[in-house]
């Protein structure tokens, strides 16, 4: 059976084909218009990128390479013992557009450990950070530290033919995913006084590497919602603010190390990845505001109060989907199987059923429903994994699945320098005035 090196040396000529006949077939026709608002409103809605590895419908939400949460659910390769799937698979379908076999995936969490380890300055520089520097803060900076052995920038610095380029983007890519697990778990253990991490087990898949870094090895559920959860978070088609700033910093042929940690700083705001951390937050306050078994009364005129002070309810609403989100459901379903009775759970239960009518009747949010960040921070919490400011740096290590993946394609393609053209408003009001 191929690696996955070698499976996709075999795709990207007949790619490079394909790419060539559509472009030739259809470059010339257009999408429909750009209006004005687009350029104002943040390019809502804009045509405007390439990316095979998932694409977003407005109602039915993610498709990974054509496939759905449920149907990847079924389809990819589990542990022994596990029912989840392994996210090793999803990468492999994201890179491949391929299943992989649970050989296949075996062979990746077994190269994924051995490149496990990060450099010793890298771990200094962690363990120097004060630990109230943001976890996310702290995360981008060793990711941007892993640049010192990008294998691509050495190789651009030698002068590497551009049509090799790929080569050295999947090594850095491969070992970059490899890292995140020691980085993040060397953070989380250094700013909540966690004692010192483990060694990584190369018999062990990756998830169960990184619970086991985090201190949950030996809790299967939580072993388990690794698996679900780095899978589900991995990629959400090419536009959102993580997957595209990895694509437009990656098309300066920044290497893949300081192309990520660009990306992983847009995942900190909280209008993106932040807002896993902001859910939590505002449950918890709300649970000491109005208490734990609290009305539906009390808990809508919670939510009324937030948005009357001008904030936004987290983890409701979507710049693209229209519809509850798949990869809420998906974690809803965990909770049901895994912890029905948790309190915190039918709180985000009880929000659930209250939330969208509220938002419709405030008419603003065009989806009134919720998104991911929606439900990780309760399946974490059940398990004690209570550290809120920390949630968004597990979106940050199984982003990296989606954004490495378009990397390795974009340099594989000969995708070009990223230079969209901006207007002043002045050249916009002088463009329109007299037609
Ligand atoms: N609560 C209150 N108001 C909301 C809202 C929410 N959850 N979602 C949207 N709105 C408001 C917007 O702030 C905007 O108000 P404005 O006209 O005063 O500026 C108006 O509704 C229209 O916005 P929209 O077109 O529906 O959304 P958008 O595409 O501009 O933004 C998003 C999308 C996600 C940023 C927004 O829904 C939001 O702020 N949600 C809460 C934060 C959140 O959950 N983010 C995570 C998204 C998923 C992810 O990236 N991880």
């Amino acid at each position: 059976q191929p690696t996955l090196k070698e499976r996709l040396a075999e795709l990207i000529p007949p790619t490079l084909e394909r790419v060539k006949a559509v472009r030739a077939e259809h470059g010339k026709k257009s999408f429909g218009p750009v209006i004005v608002d687009q350029l104002y409103g943040g390019m809502r809605g804009l045509p405007a990128l390439i990316w095979e590895g998932s694409v977003l419908d407005p109602d039915e939400g993610i498709r990974f390479r054509g496939k759905t949460i449920p149907e990847i659910q079924a389809a990819l390769p589990k542990a022994p013992g596990g029912s989840e799937p392994l996210p090793e698979g999803l990468f492999w379908l994201l890179v491949t557009g391929e299943i992989p076999t649970a050989e296949q995936v075996a062979g990746l969490s077994a190269e994924w450990a051995a490149r496990a380890a990060i450099p010793e300055f890298v771990e200094e520089l962690i363990d120097r950070c004060p630990p109230t520097l943001h976890p996310m803060s702290q995360f981008s900076l060793a990711v941007t530290a892993l640049n010192h052995d990008s294998a691509f920038a050495k190789a651009y610095a030698q002068g590497i033919n551009k049509k090799e380029y790929w080569g050295p983007t999947f090594e850095d890519s491969m070992d970059l995913i490899a890292k995140l697990p020691t980085i993040a778990g060397r953070i989380y253990r250094n700013v909540y006084g966690k004692g010192k991490l483990p060694a990584i087990d190369l018999q062990k898949d990756y998830s169960h590497n990184l619970a086991n870094l985090l201190g949950f090895g030996e809790n299967h559920a939580f072993v388990e919602l690794m698996r679900l959860y780095l899978t589900i978070h991995s990629d959400h088609e090419g536009g959102n603010v993580s997957a595209h700033t990895g694509k437009l910093v990656g098309s300066a042929l920044s290497d893949p190390f300081i192309s990520y940690s660009a990306a992983l700083n847009g995942l900190a705001g909280p209008l993106h990845g932040l807002a896993n951390q902001e859910v939590l937050v505002w449950l918890t306050k709300m649970q000491a505001k109005i208490g734990t078994d609290a009305t539906d009364e009390a808990v809508k005129e919670y939510v009324w109060a937030t948005l009357k002070g001008g904030q936004v309810v987290p983890g409701y609403g979507h710049a693209v989907l229209r519809k509850t989100d798949p990869r809420y459901i998906a974690q809803r379903e965990f909770a049901l199987k895994h912890l029905p009775d948790d309190k915190l759970f039918k709180l985000v239960a009880q929000v659930y059923k209250l939330v969208p009518d509220i938002l419709l009747e405030a008419g603003k949010a065009k989806n009134p429903w919720p998104n991911v960040d929606a439900h990780s921070g309760v399946l974490l919490t059940h398990y004690g994994l209570d550290q809120m400011g920390y949630y968004t740096v597990l979106f940050g290590v199984s982003r990296a699945f989606g954004v490495t993946a378009q990397l390795i394609w974009d340099r594989a393609l000969g995708a070009p320098l990223e230079r969209p053209k901006s207007y002043s408003t002045e050249a916009i009001d002088k463009m329109f005035k007299n037609k």
